[in-house]
C-alpha cells in the first residue's frame, strides 16, 4: 500500500496543553508521526511518497474561506500584537448567545474559530496543517485513479474540525477534505467510517445536511468523553441528510470483543449506502494502552479491524486522526494496515 507523508509535519512542534492545572507538553507530538513511519519501513510497508501541493480551492469545498486565512495569518498575527508566547491560543470561546464575529485582535479571532484551548497554533502550524490536507488529498487521488488502498499519514489530525472550528488537535478536516475530492473528481458518494475513540463531531458537521456522504462513527460515549457535546445516538442527520450520519457510542472500558459487533452493524449500515470507496478516520486512541483514553483495543486487534473493513470489498482511503502511546502507534498502525491490505 502507498502511503503519503511529509516530514513537514515537524513544524508544527513545541505544542502545549492545559492538564492538571497547568500546561504541559501536548501528547499530539511529532514522535507520533515519526514513530508510525519508522514501523512502516521496519515492517516492509516502505512505499512512501510525497503529497502534491494542493490549490486552496480544495480546502474551501469544506472550510470557509475565513476560517482558512485565519489559520493561515494567525501566527504572523499574534506576533505582530506583540504577544511573545510560543502557542498562540484563545482564551474567550463562542458558546450559544454569544456572536460569532471576525474581531480585530486576534485573540478575538483565536475563540471565534475555535470550540476549546487544544488547537494553539505555533510558528510552523499553518505549514504542517497545509501539508496534513495536501497528504489526505494525494491519497485521495491515488485511492481514485487506481481503485487500490492508500495510507495519508496525517499530522496533525483533523476530524474535531468542523467547517470553521478548530478543536481536539485538529485544524483542517484531512478526512472530509479527501471525501470532497472523491466526490469532485466524480464520485457521487462516499462514506465516512470514523474508529477514532473520540467522536469525529467535525466531520459529522460538515456533512450533516448531505446525502451523498454518509458518515458513521463508533466512539466513547460522549455523555463520558471528549467532545462531550455531539457524538449521540440520535443525531441521524437533517434534511437531505436525514438518514446519513450514524453514531455508535460506547461504554468506557469497550474492548474488541464488544467493539466488533458494533463495527459489524457499521459496516452493514455501509454496504447498504453501497460507496465505492471509503475514507476511513484511523484513531489509533482506542488502544488499551493509550494514555488519554478508556477502550480495551489490542495490537492484534487492529489486524481483524482492518480485516473486517476489507471485507466491504471497495478501495480503502486510510487517513491517520489520534492515537497517543508513542511507542505502540507504529505497530497499530501497521496492524491496521495489514488487515486492510489482506495480509
Ligand atoms: C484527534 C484526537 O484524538 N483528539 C483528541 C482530543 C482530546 N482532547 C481532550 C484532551 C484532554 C487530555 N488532557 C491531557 C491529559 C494528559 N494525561
Ligand atoms: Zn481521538
Amino acid at each position: 500500500m502507498i502511503t503519503v507523508f511529509s516530514a513537514d509535519h515537524e513544524l508544527h512542534c513545541g505544542l502545549l496543553e492545559a492538564s492538571g492545572g497547568r500546561f504541559r507538553p501536548s501528547l499530539e507530538c511529532p514522535e507520533r508521526a515519526i514513530n508510525v513511519i519508522a514501523a512502516l519501513q521496519d515492517a516492509g510497508l516502505g512505499d512512501m511518497r510525497g503529497p502534491a501541493a494542493f490549490d486552496s480551492r480544495k480546502l474551501t469545498r469544506v472550510h470557509s474561506h475565513e476560517y482558512v486565512e485565519f489559520l493561515q495569518n494567525a501566527w504572523t498575527e499574534w506576533q505582530q500584537a506583540g504577544m511573545k508566547a510560543s502557542n498562540a491560543r484563545a482564551q474567550t470561546f463562542v458558546c450559544a448567545g454569544l456572536r460569532a464575529k471576525d474581531t480585530r485582535p486576534i485573540q478575538g479571532r483565536l475563540g471565534r474559530y475555535a470550540f476549546d484551548d487544544s488547537a494553539p497554533i505555533v510558528a510552523g502550524s499553518w505549514q504542517a496543517i497545509r501539508r496534513s490536507a495536501d497528504i489526505a488529498l494525494t491519497a485521495a487521488d491515488i485511492v481514485k485513479s487506481t481503485r487500490k488502498n492508500a495510507f495519508a499519514l496525517c499530522r496533525p489530525p483533523g476530524h474535531h474540525a468542523s467547517r470553521e472550528c478548530a478543536g481536539g488537535y485538529c485544524y483542517l478536516n484531512n478526512s472530509a477534505i479527501a471525501a470532497q475530492s472523491m466526490l469532485d473528481a466524480g464520485q457521487d458518494r462516499i462514506a465516512v467510517l470514523d474508529v477514532d475513540y473520540h467522536h469525529g463531531n467535525g466531520t459529522q458537521s460538515i456533512f450533516y445536511q448531505r446525502n451523498d456522504v454518509l458518515t458513521v462513527s463508533l466512539h466513547a460515549d460522549p455523555g463520558d468523553e471528549y467532545p462531550y457535546f455531539l457524538g449521540y445516538s440520535d443525531e441521524p442527520g437533517e434534511g437531505k441528510g436525514h438518514g446519513f450520519n450514524v453514531n455508535y457510542p460506547l461504554p468506557l472500558g469497550t474492548a474488541w470483543n464488544e467493539y466488533r459487533k458494533a463495527l459489524a452493524d457499521a459496516l452493514d449500515v455501509i454496504r447498504r449506502f453501497s460507496p465505492p470507496a471509503i475514507v476511513v478516520a484511523l484513531g489509533l486512541d482506542t488502544f488499551a494502552g493509550d494514555p488519554m483514553t478508556r477502550f480495551g483495543i489490542e495490537t492484534g486487534d487492529y489486524l481483524e479491524m482492518g480485516r473486517d473493513i476489507r471485507s466491504l470489498g471497495i478501495p480503502v482511503l486510510t487517513v491517520l486522526e489520534g492515537g497517543y502511546a508513542v511507542d505502540a502507534i507504529g505497530r497499530n498502525a501497521v496492524a491496521f494496515l495489514r488487515g486492510v491490505d489482506g495480509q
